[in-house]
């Protein structure tokens, strides 16, 4: 292991942050290179797959732990804390879910005994779960502010709440947060979050934390003073902010390749900024940390390089404006 006390690990650590990224199984499993900079670089890492709902519960009643414990495993045995991802989500749900009609009562049953089973199965070894993701509709239309999604429609918008309150009988010491994309800086998607989840806390609705997704890109990325103004205004109503899966696409973005890195350096550069200045912001991870692990490419269809290492491993500029950033003030 790389004992140079100039990798973020040990820079954040000495600020008080945690500093961790997204991983996938099979690089964790078969990539030593993967490991090596895994190791020395973060100290909190979540699960990019196994721990959503499909990947535990495949077939009802049938719970697959395996993967999931073995991370946790791996984690534990390397001084790094888990953040679980996630409990409630539209994607990622196992088909003897979907293809099925299920009365409201059903549906209920079915989410909580998921929510006991599998919080409790981690109980007191997690530092958060992302209870529920994206539930928040992208358009904030017609008063629609939730998103249309199996949860909503089988159970009503109150399905929010309850997802909460199970997740915390199951393990009441694990922080609890509502995870999503699109509202970390100011506006009509942050606004609704805001909005849902001040009612939530008036009505002492177990939740602790508000995770920023912040997948954003070159293009219009969100602004720095509105997302330390976002913070701020959540902190308000007791909450921690954590960056839960930050990249930072530039194939969208314009300018020539040099003046596309610069950009994306400077975002990165901002955000952290931000996080560090907000007393309540406490974790920044990006969503996997090697370009040819990106979820982006695939999913856009194009080309990108929106994490801080390249797919050789080697730091790329947004690394060390991140290494520049957490010196600052230390
Ligand atoms: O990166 C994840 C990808 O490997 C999975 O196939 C996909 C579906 O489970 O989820 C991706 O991660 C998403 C995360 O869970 C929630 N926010 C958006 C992420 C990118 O789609």
């Amino acid at each position: 292991m790389n004992t140079n006390n100039s990798n973020l690990r040990s820079l954040a650590q000495k600020r008080k942050l945690a500093i961790g990224t997204g991983v996938s199984m099979e690089p964790l499993r078969d990539d030593p290179s993967y490991q090596q900079v895994l190791m020395r670089e973060y100290n909190i890492v979540t699960p990019t797959y196994i721990m959503k709902f499909e990947a535990l519960q495949p077939q009802r009643h049938h719970y697959n732990f395996e993967a999931a414990d073995n991370f946790v495993a791996i984690a534990k045995a390397n001084q790094m804390q888990v953040r679980g991802h996630n409990l409630v989500w539209h994607h990622s749900v196992p088909w003897w879910l979907t293809h099925e009609q299920w009365t409201p009562e059903e549906l209920i049953h079915i989410l909580r005994q998921h929510i006991h089973t599998v919080v409790g199965h981690y109980r007191g070894q997690l530092a958060a779960w992302d209870v529920v993701n994206e539930a928040v509709a992208d358009q904030d239309s017609a008063g629609q502010r939730k998103r249309d999604t199996i949860w909503l429609r089988g159970i009503g918008p109150e399905y929010v709440e309850l997802a909460f309150r199970w997740a915390h009988e199951a393990d009441p010491t694990v922080p609890l947060f509502y995870n999503d994309y699109g509202g970390e800086g100011l506006g009509a998607k942050s606004d609704a979050i805001y909005a849902m989840v001040k009612e939530l806390r008036q009505r002492d609705v177990p939740i602790h934390g508000i995770g920023f997704q912040m997948h954003v890109s070159i293009q219009n990325p969100p602004k720095p003073e509105d997302i330390a103004a976002n913070m701020k205004r959540l902190g308000e109503l007791g909450l921690q902010v954590q960056v839960t899966e930050m990249d930072v696409k530039i194939h969208d973005g314009s300018g020539t390749p040099e003046e596309r890195v610069a950009a994306q350096t400077q975002v990165y550069r901002d955000i952290l900024q931000v996080c560090l200045e907000a007393p309540n912001c406490t974790a920044f991870l990006t969503w996997e940390f090697a370009d040819h692990h990106s979820w982006i490419p695939d999913f856009f269809g194009k080309p990108d390089s929106p994490l801080p290492f390249d797919e050789s491993y080697h730091p790329k500029a947004a690394y060390h404006a991140m290494v520049e950033v957490l010196k600052i003030d230390s």
